[in-house]
């Protein structure tokens, strides 16, 4: 797991071996659904399965589809009595701001994954390559002693990830090593032995109270935005106003459409000028799970 674009498809690649299709090099995002990779390691012996999610902060999707499609394939697997071994969490070393996005990811990584889960949790860097070693160390020390500490305290384990292949494969061999401790995520306990909504998940309210976030704080911004265009003659100041309004103005509605979705009773006593009677999707369309797995060797294992 992690953001768009933290290299989470590369990882896979390089750790199984299987191929590069998936990475994406353009600024949008890439990986637009779940994907599971079985591939044979030689060195352990096993087969090991690295499931590919896409990032949040999707520049197509929302995060409700995204959180919607991880959670299809997690209560599939559970169903099936298959259990994660561990979950990756990659973060890009190059990034020199902690900012809102993979900030939001990691709040939402640890709703879905729970205490009992977290000893579970290897939080990892990429682009390593992009900075000088000095500046990736005080960065990934600044990680663990603030973003990452409360993880770190609860079990999580942070794994240096230099860039290439034998870093990656080391840190399979890490998880693989640790596998016989598995825990089933929060998010699969909440809706399979719990018989909860997603929108009733930890997971789902974390994901709500985020996007109410984003509301809250940006509604002013809009209108600040619509003051401004109504007293302004300057024809390229008023265009610059204008594409600023509608970009915020989608944002906004995407937002409140993902927010009443997830609680339409409370969103409509609380946002009333917002609140519709029918909620048009205003993302692509959610697919359906993929529970199966792509053999990358045409290898399949009996179980
Ligand atoms: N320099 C450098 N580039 C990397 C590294 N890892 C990934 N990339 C590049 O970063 C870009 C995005 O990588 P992806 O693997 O597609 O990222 P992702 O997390 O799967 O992105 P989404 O599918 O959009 O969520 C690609 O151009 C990769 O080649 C790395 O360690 N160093
Ligand atoms: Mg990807």
């Amino acid at each position: 797991m992690g953001p768009t674009g933290s290299g989470k498809s590369t990882f896979v690649h390089i750790a199984s071996g299987c191929d590069a299709q998936k990475i994406g090099h353009g600024l949008t995002s890439y990986t637009t659904d779940v994907r599971a990779i079985r591939f044979f390691d030689q060195e352990s012996g096993r087969h090991i399965v690295l499931v590919d999610t896409p990032g949040f902060d999707d520049t197509y999707k929302s995060d409700l589809d995204i959180l919607n499609m991880i959670s299809d394939w997690l209560n599939s697997s559970y169903k099936r009595g298959k259990l994660l071994s561990g979950i990756l969490y990659l973060h890009r070393i190059s990034d020199n701001r902690m900012a809102g996005t993979p900030l939001k990811n990691f709040r939402l990584l640890q709703k879905l994954c729970g205490n009992d889960a977290l000893r579970k949790v290897y939080l990892t860097t990429t682009m390593w390559d992009e900075v000088t070693q000095s500046v990736g160390d005080k960065r990934l020390e600044e990680l663990k002693t603030e973003y990452w500490k409360s993880m770190l305290t609860q079990g999580a384990q942070a794994v240096c990830s230099q860039t290439g292949k034998n870093s990656a494969k080391r840190i399979v061999q890490l998880i693989v090593s640790q596998h016989a401790t598995r825990k089933p995520m929060l998010l699969q306990r909440e809706m399979n032995d719990l018989q909860k909504q997603l929108t009733e998940t930890q997971a789902g309210q974390e994901l709500y109270a985020q996007l109410k976030q984003f509301v809250e704080r940006h509604e002013p911004d809009l209108q600040r935005i619509d003051r401004e265009r109504k007293v302004t003659s300057e024809p390229s100041v008023l265009e610059e106003l204008l594409r600023d309004y509608y970009t915020l103005r989608v944002q906004i509605d995407d937002a409140s459409r993902q927010m009443q979705e997830l609680r339409p009773s409370w969103f409509r006593r609380h946002f009333p000028h917002k609140a519709q009677t029918s909620i048009p999707r205003c993302q692509t369309v959610q697919e359906p799970p993929q529970v199966g797995e792509e053999p990358c060797d045409g290898t399949l294992s009996p179980d």
